[in-house]
């Protein structure tokens, strides 16, 4: 019958579903979006992604009648899986925004990662769930890794027990799942969640289309270091979008035709590097500081065909600032990262234009509001925004010699100089600014970054390893997720600096388009040495 392959999808526009409906689609099914409280009773199965806040999420459950529908459609037991804020909203209440109240479906109240203690938060990347009773769409999971990203939490109590299926560990054990009959709920993101995430879906929209595994006991784990393959993307001399990659930042061949080196296809390299098991990718628009990215339509064709069959977490970087075209159109960058998202962007990364955004931070000490860090974070949450940096090394003989934070090198300079400070750079390396690194990665943290992106035009291409001075200076610095990048040669390179560094992830480019060090040699090496990982 039709009505078997239309999914029902609760989309009340707060944010990027994308990937959701690229998941639901490429399972096979249909999507029907509600548009009003009676399509949520008349749909066979509906899913809710809640995206964005709680605040503003209840808000239109409540004026629309939306959040109506919902009870009664969940108090009959009918096929209902809610995401992420889609389960935090069946609570009672939250504090974020708030104290706000919830749908009031589950005793307890939704709360804030407590970070005091040094935790990262938000809680983003692969961490492993305990089964505590038989969910049924968890089924055969184990102990494999699933997807989070979030700074909100509920947790498990004496008066939620019945609706208690999973719990996790970050900082505390907090629920990963709910289920109760029919109505199913999780916090992480089964659409972003790889093999394991797809069949998650799968057994949710066709419960007899999985064999019926007996629940597999997960062991408790701790958060994974991601494995980060990156692309840097730009037009060649012939018009065409290849992937590239520099030597230093240099992306043209050292040859009398001084052509952009060409490394491969962004889509399928993208696909490839999500068979390979990596655990996120990234797009860097390298010339998007120059070429206006809604004009590169190219990038965005490419984003929408890399989110159909990548189904772990996209980033897209590059020319993210407010622009006026040719035609004095203006646009801000907050539309175009909205574009990007639109696209299938799962989060965006500002380069040259959250150094500015950090200077004027520094310079007045007021947070205008304005930066495009403060309006996409406002906007999508901080989860969504990556601040990518580009810091060169200058060495110094004395670290009295700059205002910014130096430190004592492992690696003396050229000239013996034992210290040095990182300087921030913009459009792709080409101007040196006034700001540090460390003072930068600070800055953005207060501004609304979730994550940063660590470069060192140094090591970038050099094959030599992780600039870990680098990388141990700012992973301590801040309080979210520092993803290191540039120098990665050989899978030591990726134990040395999760052992020596708090980073949280490591990005790496040349060796794997080049497929000198496959992603799965990467994962096994860090497994041996200790380290967890998704495998
Ligand atoms: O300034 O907001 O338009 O963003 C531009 C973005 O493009 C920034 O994220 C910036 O890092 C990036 N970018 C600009 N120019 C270059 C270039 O290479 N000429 N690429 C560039 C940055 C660094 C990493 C690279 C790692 C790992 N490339 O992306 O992938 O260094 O490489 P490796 O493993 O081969 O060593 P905006």
């Amino acid at each position: 019958a039709v009505d078997d392959s239309v999914v029902t999808l609760l989309d009340y526009g707060a944010g990027n579903v994308r990937s959701l409906r690229n998941a639901i689609r490429f399972l096979g099914y249909d999507i029907k979006d509600v548009q009003k409280p009676v399509d949520i009773l008349n749909a066979k199965r509906l899913i809710f992604p809640g995206v964005g806040a709680f605040g503003p999420a209840m808000d239109v459950l409540n004026k629309t009648g939306m959040g109506e529908a919902l009870c009664s459609y969940i108090e009959q037991d009918r096929p209902f899986l809610g995401i992420c804020l889609g389960l935090q909203l069946l609570f009672e209440s939250s504090e974020e925004n708030g104290p706000v109240k919830g749908l009031g479906m589950i005793p307890g109240v939704v709360g804030r990662f407590d970070s005091s203690n040094g935790l990262q938060v938000p809680h983003i990347g692969w961490n492993a769930i305990q089964i505590t009773k038989d969910s049924q769409i968890l089924d055969g999971i184990g102990s494999r890794h699933v997807y989070f990203v979030h700074s909100y939490r509920a947790m498990p109590s004496d008066d939620n027990r019945e609706w208690v299926s999973s719990t996790c560990n970050y900082g505390d054990n907090f629920i990963a799942s709910i289920r109760r009959g029919n109505v199913h709920a999780v916090q992480f993101h089964p659409e972003k969640s790889g093999d394991v995430g797809l069949s998650v879906l799968r057994r949710f929209l066709n419960p007899k289309s999985e064999t019926s595994k007996k629940p597999v006991q997960g062991k408790a784990s701790k958060l994974a270091k991601r494995v980060i393959a990156c692309l840097d993307v730009r037009t060649n001399d012939k018009g065409d979008l290849v992937v590239t990659k520099g030597d230093q930042y240099d992306v043209r061949e050292h040859t009398k035709e001084n052509e952009v080196r060409n490394l491969g296809k962004p889509v399928d390299l993208a696909g490839q590097y999500y068979k390979d098991g990596a655990d996120e990718v990234s797009f860097l628009n390298i010339t998007g500081f120059r070429d206006f990215p809604l004009g590169d339509l190219p990038m965005l064709q490419v984003l929408r065909h890399a989110s159909e069959n990548v189904f772990v977490p996209l980033t897209v970087g590059g020319g993210i600032r407010d622009f006026t075209d040719a035609n004095g159109r203006y646009y801000s960058s907050l539309e175009v990262a909205s574009e990007y998202f639109r696209s299938g962007a799962d989060k965006i990364s500002i380069g040259s234009d959250a150094v500015y955004a950090a200077e004027e931070y520094l310079k007045t000490k007021v947070k205008s509001g304005r930066s495009s860090l403060e309006q996409i974070s406002r906007v999508y949450g901080n989860q969504a925004v990556v601040v990518s940096i580009d810091p060169r090394r200058v060495y110094l003989n004395d670290p009295k010699d700059v205002e910014f934070k130096s430190i004592r090198v492992t690696n003396p300079g050229p000239n013996g100089e034992q210290y040095a400070w990182y300087q921030c750079t913009v459009n792709g390396g080409r101007e040196g600014r006034p700001i540090g690194a460390y003072e930068l990665a600070k800055a953005v943290e207060e501004l609304g970054a979730g994550e940063i992106l660590l470069n060192c035009i140094d090591c970038d291409g050099q094959g030599k390893g992780f600039d870990v001075d680098l990388i141990k200076l700012i992973s301590d610095a801040v309080s979210i997720p520092v993803i290191a990048s540039s120098g990665a040669g050989a899978v030591d390179h990726f134990s040395e600096v999760f052992s020596k560094t708090n980073a949280s992830a490591a990005l790496a480019a040349g060796i794997f388009h080049r497929k000198e060090v496959p992603i799965q040699s990467v994962k096994e090496h860090l497994l041996q040495a200790g380290i967890e990982v998704r495998i």
